[in-house]
């Protein structure tokens, strides 16, 4: 459970790093299952150059949900629910039809561009990156712009092209570099600006990237099959539906 000033800290960075790891044993489990992924060419993939497709140009493994039960075991892990439950209540779910995926980021990948994923609004998304193997600065790991979640003004939440070079923003000069070890994982905010630069090694960096959100108790349509309810309850507050003629 994250203590108050955990949730202070979180609130006013939009970042929290989970104490511990996941365990060996199943970070195991998640690269051997990825390494069948990769070798077999399984698709959908987002390839670091459309014209080579060959497994080590496997930039992002898609739908990971769809791939293998291990994923899912992994980001309901309790050390994870725990933190999320802290933050955003009890009644958490994945969004399928977001994140949902696995970076694999190939020795010499090319940056992901500064992006926000959503625009501040109130009902948040975390990101949550679950890291399959140790990511540091000369593999290309996460900044993230501390607090750009509180902007009180719009701004471009994609303000870069996909090759564009990831150190000529503002974003960079304002950012904190987040390496994290293997099993580690690290929640943020997803209306936080974050990008990470050139994997300069000629080894991969994985991460799992998963969308949480906390059941929103006003949704009158509760199966919605791009939520997965991964805790708690899909609990209802809102007015009566149909609202009744008399009440
Ligand atoms: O893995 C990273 O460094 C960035 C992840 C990210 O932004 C994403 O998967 O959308």
């Amino acid at each position: 459970m994250l203590t108050d000033e955990d949730l202070w800290y979180f609130k006013t960075t939009g970042f929290h790093q989970v104490r511990g790891t996941l365990p060996e044993e199943l970070v195991d489990r998640l690269n051997a299952v990825t390494d069948a992924q990769i070798s077999d060419i399984i698709e959908p993939i987002v390839w670091e150059d459309k014209n080579e497709r060959t497994p080590d140009k496997v930039r992002r493994l898609s739908k990971i949900f769809d791939r293998d039960k291990v994923y899912h075991e992994a980001a309901t892990h309790t050390i994870i629910l725990n933190a999320l439950e802290s933050i955003m209540g009890p009644n958490i779910e994945i969004l399928t039809n977001k994140h949902n995926h696995i970076m694999v980021r190939p020795g010499g990948s090319y940056p992901v561009p500064w992006h926000s994923g959503e625009e501040p609004y109130d009902h948040m998304i975390l990101t949550g990156l679950i890291y399959l193997e140790e990511s540091t600065m000369e593999n290309g790991c996460i900044r993230i712009v501390p607090g750009s979640h509180n902007r009180p003004f719009n701004n471009k939440r994609r303000p870069q092209k996909q090759r564009d070079d990831f150190r000529d923003t503002d974003h960079y000069y304002r950012s904190v570099p987040m390496p994290m070890p293997k099993g580690g994982i690290l929640l943020f905010n997803d209306c936080c600006f974050h990008g990470s630069d050139t994997n300069v090694t000629d080894r991969s960096r994985r991460s799992m990237t998963v969308a949480y959100r906390a059941h929103d108790a006003h949704d009158v349509i509760k199966e919605d099959p791009e939520k997965i309810l991964i805790h708690g309850e899909k609990a209802y507050n809102g007015h009566p539906s149909p609202f009744p003629k008399t009440w």
